[in-house]
């Protein structure tokens, strides 16, 4: 009788370690795939959220020559001051109504100018990024001209 409570002992040793192991195998098992799905939330969510970096992209392609470079031209006895003026792709112009009386700034064609109408003292400013000729004149006075060369 001794014999076989010793047996039954061994028995139940074995079986508790069997599904000791069992459990483990189980429950590492299942931490593992949640790892493997989803990394960040086992990370702690500061540490991830102070990685993040911004993304700059350049989609405009090549910078320009001089980047936000400025142009005045003045508007004055109705005349347009330099009339003509040539500037670089990237550049940007800015016309100043010197003048008691409002003007407006339009291409003479296309639609690259339309600053609508603008007082004394008041300005209109324009980046040109297209090379090209861009003739304009005064939207209230036609035989007021002017040109930007982009080149
Ligand atoms: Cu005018």
């Amino acid at each position: 009788m001794k014999n076989e409570g010793q047996m039954k002992t061994s028995t139940i040793i074995l079986l508790t370690a069997g599904i000791g192991l069992g459990i483990f195998l189980i429950v590492s098992g299942i931490f593992f795939v949640i790892q493997m799905i989803n990394p960040p939330a086992v990370q702690g969510d500061n540490n991830y959220n102070n990685t993040i970096t911004p993304h700059v992209t350049n989609d405009t392609g090549p910078l320009p020559d001089s980047p936000g470079k400025l142009h005045d031209v003045e508007i004055k006895n109705f005349a347009f001051n330099p009339s003509t003026l040539t500037i670089k792709a990237g550049e940007t112009v800015v016309w100043t109504n010197m003048d008691s009386v409002e003007h407006g700034i339009v291409s003479d064609s296309g639609n690259e100018l339309g600053s609508g109408v603008f007082k004394n003292g008041e300005t209109y400013s324009h980046t040109f990024y297209v090379l090209g000729t861009y003739d304009y004149h005064c939207s209230v006075h036609t035989s007021m001209k002017g040109k930007i060369i982009v080149e």
